[in-house]
């Protein structure tokens, strides 16, 4: 397998991570986000959508969405289950891996598109926008901050994808200074661990 990758990336890097924690190792193909490796039409004839990360499986299939991309791995390599393994602890999973996705990547990544301009050759930047992205990523953090009070990871007692997303984007955020500060103990204390982890280094 083949993975169209950026080490900057933060959702590229939830599947080098992914990868990692299921010791499963791939190609990995650099693309250079800031370049345009990513607009090409060679790259758009694998995903249109013109995003790292990319999955090409030896069977020449592709496959994009960094969630798609680690359910598939998750089914053909199970151990250790990051998705779970119960009904119950599956939806737990889910429900915390899109309260992060949604709450917490989607405007930590807004912040950094908007705030620093990063791709300003193929979008307008609106500063306003960002910051407001930026209120908003430290409410989830106030919210996730009350809930690790009680659990020792996202969705519970296991390590899941769900911290994965989490760690990830909290890492990515200091790009754009959205980081723990006294007030965030609790994630503090969650950081700590999970950043621990061999698969943190992905
Ligand atoms: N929902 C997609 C998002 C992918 C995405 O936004 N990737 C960013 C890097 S983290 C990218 O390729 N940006 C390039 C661009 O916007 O030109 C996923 O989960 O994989």
């Amino acid at each position: 397998m083949k993975l169209y990758d950026t080490t900057l990336a933060p959702n590229a890097r939830r599947v080098r991570m992914f990868l990692a924690e299921k010791n499963m190792q791939v190609e990995s193909i650099e693309i250079n986000l800031l370049k345009g490796d990513n607009l090409t039409e060679e790259f758009r004839r694998r995903n249109p959508f013109a995003k790292v990360p990319v999955l090409e499986l030896d069977t020449g299939e592709i496959l994009s969405e960094s969630v798609a991309i680690c359910r598939y791995l998750e089914e053909i390599q199970p151990e250790p289950a990051l998705l779970g393994t119960t009904a119950l602890e599956k939806a737990q999973i889910e429900m915390w891996q899109r309260r992060a996705e949604f709450s917490f990547l989607m405007p930590t990544g807004m912040a950094f598109q908007h705030c620093t301009g990063f791709f300003k050759d193929r979008m307008t930047p609106n500063k306003e926008w960002g910051e407001e992205c930026k209120k908003s990523a430290f409410g989830f953090l106030k919210l996730l901050n009350q809930h690790l009070s009680d659990f020792t990871y996202l969705a519970g007692d296991n390590f899941s994808i769900a911290d994965i997303t989490m760690l990830t984007t909290l890492d990515f955020g200091r790009t754009v200074d959205i980081r723990l500060n006294e007030k965030h103990e609790h994630i503090q204390r969650w950081y700590d661990l999970v950043s621990q982890r061999p698969s943190a280094k992905a």
